[in-house]
């Protein structure tokens, strides 16, 4: 089986094409190629198929190192959007890629000629807490609510970008204790679906350092709907302006959540090698 392996601000993924066949079973696939010592090593594993869809060219799935199936991955979507075009697989660039957050529009970034970047169109954040989910707010939104997490209070506030996230901002990102913590956040009773969960300083109004914790896959050096989940919580907190510079572990993503709802996120997404996987 032919793959390409990617990273977009670090956050690594083997995406695989199964338009022409698929496997028996992506869950097992995802857990031993994500592997780094028995497999290719990624933070999740890629796949692109055909849409029914009138409005998609494509669909996406991803799966998560423990082979849990994600609904969105927003470093992914950039990734994959590029191999589409640089294998010639599209001509277009933009068009409609169905995901689990629905159709989402990446556009490929072209200076000179060479592709510099992805521009997702991330659609609308999801905030009443029936719907991220989480439990207790029913269709309210979850800005600034406590929640105890091993005995310690934090205040969180919770945002899907199609896939479930819990925004929290701390003093400090560099030395926030994210191994310890962050698995509590993930399996906490609040969050039926699980969560990912964002640790964000406020550097300032237009500037964020953000860790993270992600479901089904732990800390990564970058999440994409993470950063946009931080990116509208900045705003319902009044803490960022709508336009925000993300500063991950493995680099930055321009967000901004503009005035007609829309997330929009912009990076980098590049290939790193291409491979055979042995049976
Ligand atoms: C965080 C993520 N890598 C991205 O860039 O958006 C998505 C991966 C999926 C995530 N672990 C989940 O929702 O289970």
């Amino acid at each position: 089986m032919k793959f390409t392996k990617w990273q977009g601000c670090g956050n690594d993924f083997v995406l695989i094409d199964c338009r022409e066949s698929e496997p028996a079973d992506y869950a097992k696939l995802a857990i031993k190629v994500c592997d780094r010592h028995y497999g290719v090593g990624a933070d999740g594993i890629l796949v692109v198929l055909p849409s029914a869809l009138p409005d998609a060219d494509f669909r996406m799935r991803i799966f998560n190192t423990d082979g849990s199936e994600a609904e969105m991955c927003g470093n992914g979507i950039r990734c994959f959007a590029r191999y589409l075009y640089d294998e010639g697989i599209t001509k277009k660039t933009e068009f409609g890629v169905e995901t689990g957050a629905g159709v989402l529009v990446p556009r490929i970034i072209l200076e000179d000629g060479k592709v510099t970047g992805v521009r997702v169109d991330m659609g609308e954040p999801i905030l009443e807490g029936d719907k991220i989910p989480v439990t207790g707010y029913g269709m309210n939104r979850v800005i600034n609510e406590p929640i105890t997490v091993q005995g310690k209070e934090y205040h969180m506030t919770c945002v899907s970008m199609g896939n479930p996230h819990c925004v929290v901002f701390v003093e400090d990102a560099e030395n926030f204790p994210i191994y310890e913590v962050g698995t509590h956040f993930e399996h906490h009773e609040a969050f039926p679906r699980k969560t990912n969960t964002e640790f964000v300083e406020v550097k300032d109004r237009s500037h964020v350092r953000m860790r993270v914790w992600e479901r089904g896959a732990a800390v990564t050096l970058a999440c994409g709907t993470g950063s946009c989940a931080t990116a509208v919580a900045g705003v319902l907190n009044d803490k960022t302006d709508r336009k925000v510079e993300v500063e991950l572990d493995g680099g930055k993503l321009l967000v901004e959540w503009t005035p007609n709802n829309h997330v929009f996120m912009t990076g980098p997404a590049e290939l790193v090698f291409t491979g055979e996987l042995a049976d």
